[in-house]
C-alpha cells in the first residue's frame, strides 16, 4: 500500500498516461499525401483528399452521402439547422456537452432525458413524457460507440412526428442489428477528433441517405455557395481541410489494427480488473462490431469502499490521467443548470452513472504492461480502501 503515490511512493508512471492519446497511422503514406497536397497547392475547399475521405466514410456507414466537416460540433449545428428544428429537441443528459450546445447554438432548447443505467444510453421509455407541443426532434447519442435503442427511439419519434438524428461521434465503424451506424434517422454525425479511434486531427462528418438533407448540409458548410458568386442559403465555414483529410485517410488504412489493439487492451483490462470488489467494466457486444475506443469502468462505492472521485485522485497521483466522462451530466452545466426544470425532468440515472464512471487510457500508445500497472493501482486502492480514504480526506484536492 505504501507503494501508492498518495502515501509518498514513486508514481507508477514517470510521464502521464492519458485517455484520448491519438492513434497515429503510417507516416510514409501520410507524408506522401501531405507532399501531394502541398505540390498541388490545393489545401481546402472540397479537394481530392476530402472527396476520397467522404467516399470511404460513406462506404463504411453504408449510405449514399457523406459530407465531411471541420468537427462534429459544427456538423451537429448544421444538421440541426438543415432539419429546420425549432423549439425543443430531446437529448440524453449523459453525453459530451457539445451534443446539447449544438442545439442551443441554433436557438433550439435541449430537453434532457435520463439514461438507462445498464447501457448509459438514452432511455426510450422516458422520452414520451418529455414531448411537448414545442418538441420537434430527438437527438440520440451512441455513447461509448454502443448503439442506443434506435428502434425504440424511432418508434416514439414516429408516434409524435418528430425528426430523429444521431450523434455517432463515438460509433464510427459500429453496427446496430444488420446495418451500420451512420445510416439511421435523418442523419448521423461522426467525430474524427484527435481523441477518436480514427482521427483527422480535427474533423467530423454527416452521413445520410437523404438527398435533400445532404444537399442542404453541403451548402451550409460552405457559406451557402451553390456556385461561384451564387449564395442561396445562410451558411458557415464547416469545411475539412486537405491536411485533415490526408490524416484521416491514412488512419483509415490502419483502422483494423487500431481496433485489434483496442480489443486486446480491453481484454487485458478485463482480466486484470477481474475480481476487484466494486470495480466493473462496461462490456461491448461483438455483434455491434465495436471499436473498443473507450474503457469505461464503474466504481461501486458500497463494495469498493472508495468512491469514483477518490479512485481518480489515486490514479492521477500515479500519473494515470483517468477521466470522469461525462460528469456531472450536461444538465448540470451552464447554461442548462440555471434553468428551472419541471418535475418530470429529474435525472436520477444520469446522476448515478456520472458519479460512478471513469474512463481509463487505451489506444495504440498504451501497452499491456501499462494496463497491468494501472490495474495494480486500482486493486491496491480497493484492498486498502479505508487508509486510502483517510489519506485523501487529510489532503486537499
Ligand atoms: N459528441 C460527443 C458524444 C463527443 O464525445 C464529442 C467529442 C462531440 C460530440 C464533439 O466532437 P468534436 O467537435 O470534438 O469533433 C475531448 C475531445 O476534445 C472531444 O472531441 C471528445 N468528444 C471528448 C470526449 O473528449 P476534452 O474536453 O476531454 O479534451 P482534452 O483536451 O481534455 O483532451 C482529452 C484527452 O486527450 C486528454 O487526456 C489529452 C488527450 N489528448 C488530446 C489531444 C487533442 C492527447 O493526448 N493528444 C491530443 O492531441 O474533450
Amino acid at each position: 500500500m505504501n507503494a501508492l503515490a498518495i502515501f509518498g511512493g514513486k508514481p507508477a508512471f514517470e510521464s502521464a498516461l492519458h485517455v484520448g492519446r491519438p492513434n497515429v497511422g503510417r507516416r510514409t503514406p501520410l507524408f506522401a499525401r501531405l507532399n501531394e497536397a502541398l505540390d498541388s497547392r490545393w489545401l481546402s475547399n472540397d479537394g481530392p483528399f476530402v472527396r476520397e475521405f467522404e467516399d470511404k466514410i460513406a462506404r463504411v456507414a453504408g449510405v449514399k452521402h457523406c459530407v465531411s466537416m471541420a468537427n462534429a460540433t459544427i456538423a451537429l449545428q448544421i444538421v440541426t439547422r438543415a432539419l429546420e428544428l425549432t423549439g425543443e429537441v430531446i437529448v440524453p443528459a449523459f453525453t459530451f456537452v457539445a451534443t446539447a450546445h449544438a442545439l442551443e447554438w441554433q436557438g433550439v432548447t435541449p430537453i434532457f432525458c435520463d439514461v438507462d443505467p445498464l447501457t448509459h444510453n438514452i432511455d426510450p421509455s422516458q422520452i414520451e413524457g418529455l414531448v411537448t407541443p414545442r418538441t420537434t426532434g430527438i437527438l440520440g447519442v451512441h455513447i461509448w460507440g454502443r448503439p442506443c435503442d434506435i428502434e425504440a427511439v424511432l418508434a416514439v419519434a414516429n408516434a409524435h412526428k418528430l425528426k430523429v438524428f444521431f450523434d455517432a461521434s463515438h460509433a464510427f465503424g459500429c453496427r446496430y442489428r444488420d446495418r451500420n451506424i451512420g445510416s439511421f434517422g435523418c442523419a448521423e454525425i461522426f467525430s474524427f477528433h484527435a481523441t477518436k479511434f480514427i482521427n483527422s486531427a480535427e474533423g467530423g462528418a454527416v452521413t445520410t441517405d437523404d438527398d435533400e438533407i445532404a444537399r442542404r448540409v453541403r451548402l451550409m458548410k460552405n457559406f451557402g455557395f451553390a456556385g461561384y458568386d451564387d449564395v442561396i442559403s445562410v451558411g458557415v465555414n464547416g469545411k475539412m481541410s486537405e491536411i485533415s483529410a490526408a490524416i484521416g485517410l491514412t488512419n483509415l488504412e490502419s483502422a483494423e489494427e487500431f481496433i485489434q489493439v483496442n480489443r486486446a487492451n480491453f481484454r487485458t483490462y478485463a482480466r486484470e480488473l477481474h475480481g476487484i470488489p466494486g470495480i466493473s467494466m462496461l462490456a461491448y457486444n461483438e455483434r455491434n462490431s465495436p471499436n473498443y475506443q473507450y474503457v469505461v469502468v464503474e466504481v461501486d462505492v458500497a463494495r469498493a469502499r472508495i468512491n469514483r472521485d477518490q479512485m481518480v485522485r489515486v490514479l492521477h497521483a500515479e500519473n494515470v490521467l483517468a477521466r470522469k466522462y461525462f460528469y456531472p451530466g450536461v444538465h448540470r452545466m451552464e447554461p442548462y443548470r440555471s434553468r428551472p426544470r419541471p418535475q418530470t425532468a429529474a435525472l436520477p440515472e444520469t446522476e448515478a452513472v456520472s458519479s460512478r464512471v471513469m474512463v481509463l487510457p487505451t489506444g495504440t500508445s498504451v501497452t499491456g504492461d501499462d494496463i497491468a500497472k494501472v490495474c495494480a493501482v486500482i486493486r491496491c486502492a480497493v484492498s486498502n480502501s479505508s487508509q486510502v480514504a483517510e489519506r485523501l480526506s487529510a489532503t486537499t484536492q
